[in-house]
């Protein structure tokens, strides 16, 4: 409250993000670390008979997320707070998250995430604070009181959006931010016409019809197919998120003319960009101003991050649809469109392929509204989220539009928040560094955790980390053994791949390296070898089959490796079931080695890389998004690096890839594909796996046959080292110590400075000091 006063009076330049997606994980170990309260908390709670650790495991948590993209929004949440930026974090109130993962059969199975079924105790309704929200019908030109000829928009259909907002505390501040999600219900006035019009029943459909808006967030990967509900919630969020800031606006400052003055909006890819759309009907309909005033002001207030280069990923509406649902947004987005290309054909002239390219609409088959087009165009400064990502988006996808306004394009590096990924996921490796530093300012200035790097060579140090990683893996060996029954044994490498299930990411890869090792150890050659479990975790798209059949396939090498005496004392294959944010807090701190082995140039940036490595972990991967930074950090000599460059990947398939050659000219790589078609892994089934080894062998779109040698190497080298048992804890320490440049905070901070041109405001505590 005492946030929200002071942001009011002092009519501090707010930063407005808008998200989709919040992955937020449960709040309660944050919060306590955040006000610095933990361990009184827990004495508290000893006076009480309550344990605290168990309290902490009931917890339900909020996954209004996918994955990177919403843990991403969730951490730059709590780091906007702990910088002192006055913030509102919009979305969408989802009923039902992303699904529960569990595994039967090897099988994916998704159990609907019911997070609400107890209730939320850090959500605060605000029912005065709600918006309508119209759709479909039609548009209509009149002439308004001054006789000037204007277009209005009679919506078929009115629904309401009522705000639920959760305070993010920062570390060690009183400043605090709201979450300010949004509920879709129906319009009292429904209860009314059923009164009127005796139509009950009519009424109480048409109440279902409106909760639906929120009901659950799309476990999305798939193209596009009956998603009419998914823009419905795109514009139904966007629109009381616009109206409530014009609200806030008015009620503060005063006239909108200023509106960009008090506020940035940060459109956390496509799916707010309606938001653009939407501002421009809020100043031109409702609030009576002329284009070019509500024009200016719009580009004035949004920016734009881009999270992936990968087409099928990039969002496009059908016109048709939009019309349906968006007749009066249409007509705006047709005018943008129509100026803006007017500015394309003056600047390059002739030049109408590049016009077609540019346009906000698809032609060629069916029309259809470009959404990514649609923010650059409307925003004033546009970001990647890796330097390579940044560049890529600057010489590929936007290509044409970094021609046209190359001031627009930046690149902000993603960054994780140390509070939730150390200090409270690791509690053992956070007193370490506190106790080696000499200090706990590492937690708000991960910069300094490089002071680890003095010790480095200190043998009490390096027995001390290794007793800490040894804690974390007996932690979630227990875990594991509880969860799954599988075993696993703590000496023994944990060799972690831990995402979202999609073929770029190439969890197929890791598969394969799994079923070499397997191979040489029956073979009887082990020498190589050092004892490793190899653990995945993540989620596949409920529609997305080949992402469900890798994971049958691990599950399957799994079954048969673990219950082989002759290989299961080298080594384990485990599936952690539901990775979500609170399991990848048992995760992080336990691995050795962190998998980042994405097909260079398909993975924007990735955080768990950055999770894995600030743990401790040691990563192989390929020069993939923030991978490439993290090597930087780290020291070449720390990171194991293998692969083709985004460049050589490009090289190759335009020159054309042949995966079969490969295939046929590596009798192990052949030989590993072919066991999994002789059916070991499927109880005599030679065609349950073959939709997966014949796209390999034929198509392999992400290239993992052409990375296979390349990644056995550097996994032999990953052995190696390990065996050097000193030398690799030095690495990890040294992981650690030069970890700071991916801290949120230092994201945040450039976004403010560079982006959002906003300045930190302090919050002095009303009621005596916090931690
Ligand atoms: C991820 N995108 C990128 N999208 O893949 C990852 O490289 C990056 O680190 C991260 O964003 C943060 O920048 C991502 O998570 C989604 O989850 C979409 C949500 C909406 C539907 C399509 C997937």
């Amino acid at each position: 409250m005492e946030s929200a006063q002071v942001f009011k009076t002092s009519h501090a330049r707010t930063v407005c993000y808008l998200s989709a997606e919040y992955l937020l994980g449960p709040h309660l170990a944050g919060n306590l670390v955040n006000l610095g309260i933990t361990e009184t908390a827990r004495e508290v709670g000893e006076e009480l008979g309550l344990d605290l650790d168990a309290i902490l495991e009931e917890e339900e948590e909020p996954g209004l997320g996918n994955g990177g993209l919403g843990r991403l929004a969730a951490c730059f949440m709590e780091s906007l707070s702990t910088c002192h930026i006055p913030a509102i974090g919009y979305g969408i109130r989802y009923e039902f998250g992303i699904f529960d993962q569990a595994i039967e059969d090897g099988w994916q199975v998704e159990r609907t995430d019911n997070w609400l079924r107890n209730g939320n105790p850090w959500e605060i309704p605000r029912p005065k604070i709600r918006f309508s929200v119209g759709y479909g019908g039609y548009t209509e030109s009149y002439r308004d009181d001054k006789g000037r000829s204007r277009q209005r928009w009679q919506p078929a259909s009115v629904i309401n959006g009522m705000a639920y907002d959760t305070p993010i505390l920062g570390y060690g501040t009183a400043n605090a931010n709201l979450l300010r999600l949004w509920k879709a219900e129906a319009p009292a006035s429904f209860d009314f016409q059923a009164f009127n019009t005796g139509d009950y029943y009519g009424a109480v459909y048409a109440n279902i019809q409106a909760e639906t808006i929120s009901k659950v967030l799309y476990p999305n990967d798939e193209p596009e197919a009956g998603k009419e509900l998914r823009l419905k919630q795109q514009y139904f969020f966007v629109s009381c998120s616009m109206q409530d800031m014009i609200r806030l606006h008015l009620n503060t400052v005063g006239p909108l003319e200023t509106f960009a003055d008090k506020f940035v909006a940060q459109l956390n890819d496509t799916h707010p960009a309606l938001a653009v759309a939407e501002l421009m009907r809020l100043l031109l309909d409702e609030h009576a101003m002329n284009w070019e005033q509500a024009w200016d002001i719009t580009h004035r207030t949004f920016c734009y991050t881009n999270h992936t280069l990968l087409p099928e990923a990039l969002e496009t509406w059908s016109v048709s649809l939009f019309e349906r649902l968006l007749p009066r947004h249409l007509e705006i987005v047709y005018e943008i469109n129509r100026r803006f290309l007017d500015e394309v054909r003056m600047r390059f002239l002739g030049d109408e392929a590049r016009v077609w390219r540019m346009s906000l609409i698809a032609e060629g088959g069916e029309r259809r509204v470009r959404m990514a087009n649609l923010a650059v165009v409307g925003s004033r400064a546009v970001n990647g989220v890796a330097e390579l990502h940044s560049a890529l988006v600057k010489a590929t996808l936007f290509k044409d539009f970094a021609e046209l306004w190359p001031e627009r394009f930046h690149n902000v590096t993603n960054g994780v928040t140390p509070r939730r990924f150390m200090v409270v996921a690791n509690p053992r490796l956070s007193r370490l560094i506190t106790a080696t530093c000499g200090h706990e300012d590492w937690i708000r200035d991960l910069e300094r955790v490089r002071e680890l790097e003095a010790h480095v060579e200190d043998a009490g140090l390096q027995e001390e980390w290794r007793a800490v990683k040894r804690a974390a893996k007996q932690d979630l060996a227990e875990w594991m053994n509880q969860a799954t029954g599988v075993r696993l044994d703590p000496e023994s490498l944990f060799d972690v791949q831990a995402k979202r299930f999609h073929e770029y990411k190439r969890q197929h890869l890791k598969v394969l390296h799994i079923i070499r090792c397997y191979q040489r150890i029956k073979q009887g050659q082990s020498q190589d070898l050092v004892p490793r479990a190899f653990i995945f975790g993540g989620k596949a798209a409920p529609g997305y089959f080949m992402a469900k059949l890798i994971i049958k396939l691990i599950n399957a090498v799994g079954e048969v490796v673990n219950n082989d005496p002759q290989v299961n004392g080298w080594i384990r294959v485990a599936f952690l079931p539901d990775f979500n944010v609170k399991n990848g807090q048992r995760l992080y701190p336990a691995a050795d080695l962190s998998e980042q082995i994405s097909l260079a140039g398909k993975e924007a940036s990735g955080t768990g890389n950055m999770k894995f490595s600030m743990n401790g972990a040691l990563t192989i991967g390929t020069l993939d998004g923030a991978n490439v930074e993290i090597r930087e950090a780290v020291g070449a000599e720390n990171f194991f690096l293998f692969g083709m460059t985004a460049e050589e990947a490009l090289q190759r398939q335009m020159t054309g890839y042949r995966p079969w050659e490969i295939y046929r000219n590596d009798a192990e790589l052949k030989s590993d594909i072919d066991l999994i078609n002789s059916g070991l892994f499927s109880h005599g089934d030679t065609q349950l796996f073959r939709p997966l080894t014949d796209n390999l062998v034929n198509h392999d779109p992400f290239m993992v046959l052409a990375d296979y040698r390349a990644y056995l190497d550097c996994q032999k080298t990953v052995s190696e080292t390990y065996k050097d048992t000193p030398r690799w804890t030095r690495m990890s320490i040294l992981n650690v110590a030069r970890i700071g440049r991916f801290s949120s905070d230092r994201a945040i901070r450039e976004y403010a400075a560079h982006i959002w041109k906003v300045t930190p405001k302090l919050i002095e505590p009303a009621g005596g000091d916090v931690a």
